[in-house]
């Protein structure tokens, strides 16, 4: 081949395939080009996409300055009070990036302490977790929205994370515009949205986020939203509610990982054992837990030392003759149960999912020996009324065991002592 031959082959090929010139030099001297212009890459990352823009101020929790902090005791989670504009219940929320402690390794009740380090091993003690997620005034899941059959309620949604948002009222019957689901009216970053609606409806429902949400409601978008009746068929003294949340947390990584489908954390209200709070009652209380579940899976919740009456979904109240009894709740992705007794045996009471390896924390960093138990566990505390009358189940003419006293011991013992102390 004579040079000019070559030189003819050269142009014909650069005409053709002009990515042929590209040589890493040619690559190198380019980006420096750009680089000299501040031009983005395309490979650069764009806070648009991440947990938080940066240049987003983030408010504090709004003031607690509602007239009513409701009667719910949802664990872990402070109340949110509501003002009121003429006979309309105003709430505000307002969606933003949050760091949470999932656990810091503490048992949340200090007089419990003893108690819980014999009962979980010293592992669970050593694991801590803190997390960057989404959430509603500060924590994942949001405040529990509660009001009255028949309650007109606005909810002014301010949104703080770096993408649109919505929220979806999640078993509530009202007008389509209200949804929050896709196609509904969106909330820009730095926008505030109203939802606005009556509830002719009684019962424990949820709200999430209804926008890109196989990311924002596992990112932790969501909460409870709970209906009292006009009027409860029997008076209740104690309400709870939990709301059950999967993580997927690599370990060392604060950030979940948005695109699994299996799951290392399980949590009650956004933290697992020993960080979730007890319940506490007294002796003869009626008590409501109000359990909702916005994770992929399904969790049998369970309680020992009782048997209680499911008495609602999130379609509402069940009628009395349709009840049915359990000591174990199964609660599937997207729905809701209400569970009702009366909290007549005393007792520190273990009350917990009963899938085992939901009752770990970290559960996949755990080789195997004594594991790490936490996860989704905490106590159903029923303080006795007399420490010293004898057991005995209600309606029994005599002490079932007169021998024993309320707790079922025969002297007093230091475990005897963890449930008195328990009393706050
Ligand atoms: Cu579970």
């Amino acid at each position: 081949m004579s040079n000019q031959e070559k030189m003819v082959f050269f142009i014909f090929m650069s005409l053709t395939f002009p990515q042929l010139l590209y040589c890493p030099v040619t690559r190198i001297s380019e980006r420096a080009k750009y680089q000299k212009k501040k031009v983005r890459t395309p490979y650069t990352f764009h806070p648009r996409y991440g947990w938080k823009n940066p240049k987003t101020p983030i408010s504090p929790a709004p003031p607690l300055t509602g007239k009513q902090m409701g009667t719910i005791e949802t664990l872990g989670i402070p109340p949110l009070g509501y003002t009121t504009e003429g006979n309309v219940k105003v709430f505000h929320l307002v969606a933003q990036p949050i760091e949470q402690w999932v656990t810091d390794g503490i048992p949340v009740h200090k007089k419990l302490a003893p108690a819980m380090r014999k009962m979980f091993g010293m592992n669970s003690m050593k694991v801590t977790k803190k997390i960057r997620a989404w959430g509603y005034n500060g924590t994942s899941p949001g405040p529990t929205i509660e009001l009255t059959q028949g309650d007109t309620v606005r909810i002014v949604l301010k949104n703080e994370l770096p993408e649109p948002t919505t929220i979806h009222w999640h078993g509530i019957e009202l007008p389509y515009a209200q949804d929050g689901a896709e196609g509904t009216p969106l909330t820009n970053p730095g926008e505030t949205g109203i939802y606005e609606f009556t509830m002719h409806q009684s019962g424990t429902f949820l709200y999430h986020s209804g926008f890109n949400i196989a990311k924002q409601d596992l990112f932790g978008l969501g909460g409870m939203f709970i209906v009292h009746p006009k009027k409860y068929e029997d008076k209740v003294d104690k309400h709870f509610a939990i709301l059950l949340q999967e993580w997927a947390l690599p370990p060392g990584n604060m950030y979940p990982n948005l695109t699994a489908n299996t799951f290392n954390w399980f949590t009650f209200n956004g933290r697992v054992a020993p960080s979730i709070p007890v319940m506490n009652v007294q002796q003869g209380q009626r008590v409501r837990i109000h359990i909702g579940n916005l994770s992929m899976n399904n969790h049998p919740i369970h309680i020992h030392g009782y048997s209680w009456s499911v008495v609602g979904t999130e379609g509402g109240p069940i009628q009395k003759s349709a009840q049915w009894k359990g000591a174990t709740v199964d609660v599937a992705p997207g729905t809701t149960r209400t569970v009702e007794f009366v909290a007549w045996n005393p007792g520190l009471w273990r009350f917990h999912c009963h899938k085992l390896h939901h009752v770990m924390n970290a559960h996949t960093e755990v080789p195997l020996g004594i594991m790490a138990h936490g996860g989704m566990f905490t106590f159903f505390n029923v303080i006795a009324k007399n420490p010293q009358a004898p057991w005995r189940y209600p309606g029994t003419l005599k002490p079932d065991r007169p021998n024993l006293d309320a707790y079922g011991y025969k002297a007093k013992t230091v475990q005897k002592k963890a449930v008195v102390d328990a009393k706050k």
